[in-house]
């Protein structure tokens, strides 16, 4: 019986940690080992990252065509023209990073003729509805998309 209770105790919480490892947040959508969520308040791009951060999260990475198009369908069903995602350029123009990261995008999904760099003052990116990206003025305010996870 001794032993019974000790074990349950040791495994609860391996158990626990493990269930919650993979359980996202109220309100945020699963894709892989992330969570997504939409923020519907229209934000700036610098405020917009901020916000992601005390979600506990960043402004999100577009890694493949499923996060791609679980971002996408985000946007669709609640009628989201455009949210930020967190890609820019603002340290080196035409060089994409991503915020959290640092790192060059390895999967990009730019609509047609895009990135045009527009009046050369576009350095942060957005989602369309139809899933398609464009960089836009970092002041433009807009909805967003935190994650968290890997
Ligand atoms: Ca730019
Ligand atoms: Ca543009």
């Amino acid at each position: 019986m001794r032993l019974g209770l000790l074990t349950v105790g040791l495994l609860l919480p391996m158990i626990d940690s493990g269930v919650n490892a993979r359980r996202c947040p109220d309100s945020w959508t699963r894709s892989g080992s992330k969570c997504f969520a939409l923020v519907r308040d229209k934000q700036h791009w610098p405020e917009a990252q901020m916000t992601c951060e005390v979600l506990g999260g960043d402004l999100a990475v577009i890694s493949n065509s499923v996060e791609n198009r679980v971002v996408g369908n985000m946007l669709a069903v609640t009628g989201t023209a455009e949210a930020w995602i967190g890609l820019h350029d603002l340290l080196t123009e035409r060089h994409f990073v991503w915020r959290k990261t640092n790192r060059v995008p390895t999967y990009t999904n730019w609509n047609d003729n895009q990135p045009d760099n527009w009046k050369g003052i576009e350095h942060c990116v957005t989602m369309r509805r139809s899933q398609k990206w464009n960089d836009v003025r970092s002041s433009a305010s807009l909805p967003f998309v935190c994650e968290t996870g890997q």
